[in-house]
């Protein structure tokens, strides 16, 4: 791994009628985004909160890694984390993680480059850790279904997921499959040291699951999610089943701390680790 890392600057951040936060970190995962990539970091930069900006590129074949190293603020307040090849969402996002708690940064907010997810809607999610929430996730269906332009099969599938989701997990979460959020660093660095590892788009879900069961505060705040302005999608269908997996694989974990907790005491004792997925039993 290639970390193209200039030093940090601090920047100081005042967000109206909010406590100050000193440092947030919006992590901005790319694989050939070439074409949304100056547009988002330029939309970032003039929003009335200041905030520095990570882009974790998967060595890219379409160049945008180098687009981010020619930007003009390059190392004052966006950087750059270089992999070498392409390693899955979750794992940028946690590589992502460790790289803002490295440096200091006691929030983060992570979302796609490609504009589904607004950048003028950081401001409000910064605001909602501010005021107390460890996670603040901006939520496509908390006020009926706000999606845009996507097509019906695509909407479908997103809201399916979402049931199913819900359904086996049992979060109370309105979009348990988003993406678009802020984390507080208190919860950065228990999901870090708890070493939760799904890879791929699963990391999305798993994350609102490990901060749920270990009662962290979650917040979800209405947003209008948009399709990708330009580009392409990575989700395929092997990206689908293994986050479709991961799901049942947290199901199958909570029938197991039910058993273990109740009628097994025999093994009330043991903990019980699915891949990517630490379940604590609560005392
Ligand atoms: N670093 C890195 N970024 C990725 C990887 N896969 C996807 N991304 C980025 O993660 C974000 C979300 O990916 P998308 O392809 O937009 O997936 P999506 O938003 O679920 O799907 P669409 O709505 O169809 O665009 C985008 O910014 C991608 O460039 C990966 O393996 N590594
Ligand atoms: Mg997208």
């Amino acid at each position: 791994m290639n970390y193209i890392d200039n030093s940090i600057h601090s920047f100081p951040t005042d967000i109206q009628g909010t406590k100050k936060i000193e440092r947030p970190l919006v992590i901005l995962p790319t694989f050939n985004e070439a074409d949304n990539i100056i547009q988002i970091l330029k939309a970032i930069e003039v929003l009335p909160v200041q905030v520095s900006i990570l882009v974790v590129d998967d060595s890219s074949p379409d160049g945008t890694a180098e687009m981010v190293i020619n930007y003009p603020s390059f190392g004052k307040n966006i950087f750059l984390l270089k992999r070498p090849m392409k390693s899955g969402l979750g794992s940028a996002y946690r590589e992502g993680y460790q790289w803002a708690l490295k440096n200091g940064h006691d929030i983060c907010i992570q979302m796609d480059s490609d504009f589904s997810h607004n950048p003028n809607d950081i401001p409000r999610l910064l605001r909602a850790v501010s005021n107390g929430a460890d996670i603040a996730i901006g939520s496509r269906y908390l006020n009926g279904i706000s999606v845009v332009n996507w097509p019906l099969h695509r909407l479908f599938l997103s809201l399916w997921a979402g049931v199913y989701t819900r359904f086996v997990t049992r979060m109370p979460l309105s979009d348990p499959t988003a993406g678009f959020k802020a984390i507080h660093g208190k919860l950065l660095k228990k999901l870090i040291k708890d070493n939760i590892n799904s890879d791929g788009y699963g990391f999305l879900i798993e994350i609102k699951y490990f901060a749920w069961k270990n009662g962290f505060t979650i917040k979800e705040i209405p947003i209008i999610f948009t399709e990708r302005r330009n580009g392409q999608s990575k989700l395929n269908f092997s990206i689908k089943v293994q986050s479709a997996i991961l799901v049942m694989q947290i199901g199958l974990g909570r029938v197991w701390d039910f058993y273990a907790n109740s009628r097994f005491s025999f093994i009330k004792s043991s903990s019980f680790k699915l891949r990517g997925l630490a379940h604590e039993k609560k005392t």
